[in-house]
């Protein structure tokens, strides 16, 4: 059976689903788990989204986005967890969820099948383009909130629409989602023009600690940083894309130090080097072209390693 259909066959059979994704989410975890929310509803099934940290405030506007429970924790009344974006459960930073049947949906080149059903499909360009053809598969019909949510999705996990491989398929279902409701001004003015004033300020002292060496650029932000920037961790978000904004830049490298002197590592890339990979090497995931990890601290001795194991997978012409 293909993966679809059996994941669909899995919820058919079942009443009351536990959604979630990962820890940290981003605009495709809240924006599908908040559509798939729905979507099972529509089915005339229970669903209840629960994320192990709160969701960021440029999501708060989306539809139902109030219903979402933040837990450490899950309560045992459900059937099936339903896990978006995962490459584990350890990555819900949810506890509860191993006695239950699983179904894992993901797009990332660095999914692995740790649930009972597995639907991975690294060619669909968010989770939400997955969510899209489950809906399509169930016969629901997509509501101006399901399509809402899930252009948020799509929107952010394209950057915009400027990743590769962003293509027609990509714009075709943007284009279903804005026919099915969603509004593409209003949501843009939410996700990007909204940020707290916390955000900019991080990126003035994130972009005082910008570095360059050949194709490769760094910043970073300490704890003091955020302190006086008054910035929440999510305000680190896309940061980085402002030193890969270079020109000549092919690989752009974000450090944030963390409360237990580890450091947070975002990498983005341009397309010449795989950073999936080289996050996989330090025990992270994600795509060829934007992935991250935690490493070990002090600022300065992850940012000579990264930047050292980075250097041995560049292509040489591009040094
Ligand atoms: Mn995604």
């Amino acid at each position: 059976m293909p993966q679809l259909q059996q994941v669909l066959h899995e919820i058919e059979r079942r009443k009351d689903f536990l959604v979630t994704s990962h820890a940290r989410p981003d605009g495709d975890s809240i924006g599908s788990a908040l559509a798939l929310g729905q979507l099972l509803r529509k089915m005339g099934k229970h669903a209840q989204v629960v994320m192990g940290d709160n969701v960021p405030v440029i999501y708060k506007p989306l539809p139902f986005a109030d219903d979402i429970v933040h837990a450490a924790t899950v309560n045992g009344n459900f059937d099936a967890a339903i896990v978006l974006e995962c490459d584990s459960l350890q990555r819900t930073r949810l506890q509860g969820l191993e006695n239950h049947f699983l179904i894992n949906i993901d797009h990332h080149a660095s999914s692995k099948p740790f649930a009972h059903v597995n639907w991975i499909d690294p060619c669909a360009c968010a989770v939400a383009e997955m969510v899209f053809r489950l809906a399509t598969a169930a016969r629901v019909q997509i509501t101006p909130e399901i399509a809402t949510c899930l252009y948020t999705a799509v929107l952010t996990d394209t950057g915009s629409f400027c990743y590769s491989p962003t293509n027609a398929h990509t714009f075709e279902l943007a284009k279903q989602l804005v026919e099915h409701g969603a509004d593409p001004a209003r949501i843009a003015q939410n996700v990007y023009f909204s940020s707290p004033t916390s955000k900019m300020r991080l990126l003035g002292a994130a972009l005082t600690n910008l570095h360059r060496e050949g194709a490769v650029a760094w910043m970073w932000v300490t704890r003091e940083d955020m302190d006086r920037s008054g910035a929440l961790d999510e305000d680190c978000e896309g940061l980085v894309n402002y030193a890969l904004g270079i020109a000549g830049v092919e690989v752009a490298v974000f450090f944030r130090e963390l409360a237990s002197e580890r450091m947070r590592v975002s990498i983005r890339s341009k397309g010449a080097v795989n950073v999936s990979r080289l996050a996989a090497k330090f025990g992270g995931g994600g795509h060829e072209c934007a992935a991250g990890f935690s490493t070990e601290g002090p600022l300065r001795a992850a940012t000579q390693l990264v930047l050292g194991e980075l250097r041995s997978v560049m292509p040489h012409e591009r040094l």
